[in-house]
């Protein structure tokens, strides 16, 4: 069901996606529209991924957010959300993070999954996405709320493309049958301070978890995880506030390293 018609769905991806392209921030939406539903909040960030293409903009990839018991706690939402990734929002490692062209970003260290066999739900489990992944690889997001403060509930959050804006992925692709994804550990580091240390197991107890779920996801709309599909999990850290000037890395147990900067 929905409670928004097609007219207000397409002002409110507008109005959404300027915020995010020209970074200011907006009051979370829900508050003008307070009976909007998530078919609603799909409809707005489906809305504005047809924006970004009609434009000739590429989808390189998916990020499942709000992944972590601790992070779905401190956001108050009780379930996690998901994204697209657009061409623009890739940054190459040891590159630097625009700092005026985002509102307050943060950094999330992650792992992507990449594919090599279509992943369909409903029903998807862990077993579907390890016999269907090609490697994983380490990943950096960088969110950005358009959201005053990161104030925000779960709707207004899917429907800002969960807050998706830049992410880094580098340091060593491997095999899904070569890592123990629930123990591998990760240290971030922000002007050569350790800020945050994780494991794998942050992300719904096993990283795959999180992409079998958005498999199911997608599936509630008729959409699926093609085979060569980019993934990021969820983050295993917190998420951490990033200033212009600042360096930053992040360390992968058995799988190198991603680094960069905020200019
Ligand atoms: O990637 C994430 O886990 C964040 C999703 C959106 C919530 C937030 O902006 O913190
Ligand atoms: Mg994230």
């Amino acid at each position: 069901m929905s409670t928004l018609n097609t007219l207000q769905i397409a002002e409110l991806a507008e109005h959404l996606e300027n915020a995010e392209l020209q970074a200011f921030e907006v009051t979370k939406i829900t508050d003008d529209f307070p009976d909007m539903d998530y078919q609603d909040a799909f409809d707005i960030q489906w809305a504005i991924r047809r924006r970004k293409e009609a434009r000739g903009t590429k989808i390189v990839g998916m990020k499942m957010g709000l992944t972590s018991w601790a992070k779905m706690s401190q956001m108050g939402v009780a379930q996690p959300c998901y994204g697209f990734l657009a061409d623009y929002f890739s940054v190459p490692d040891g590159g630097a993070i625009v700092y005026d062209e985002l509102i307050h970003p943060k950094i999330e260290a992650e792992l992507a999954f990449v594919t090599k066999a279509d992943l369909k739900g409903p029903g998807c489990h862990i077993g579907d996405v390890l016999a269907a992944t090609d490697f994983v690889v380490p990943a950096l997001e960088v969110i950005d709320s358009r959201y005053k403060d990161f104030k925000f509930d779960l709707k207004s959050v899917i429907a800002d493309n969960s807050s998706s804006s830049r992410f880094i992925t580098g340091g060593r692709a491997r095999p899904v049958h070569e890592l123990d994804l629930k123990t591998l550990g990760v240290v971030m580091e922000i002007n050569g301070q350790v800020v945050q240390t994780g494991a794998g197991a942050a992300v719904l107890g096993h990283p795959a978890a999180s992409v079998a779920m958005l498999a199911n996801m997608l599936a509630e709309r008729g959409e699926y995880l093609p085979a060569g599909s980019f993934v990021m999990v969820g983050a295993i850290t917190a998420a951490v506030q990033v200033n212009k000037g600042d360096s930053f890395s992040v360390r992968y147990q058995g799988l190198g390293s991603i680094s960069g900067r905020v200019e």
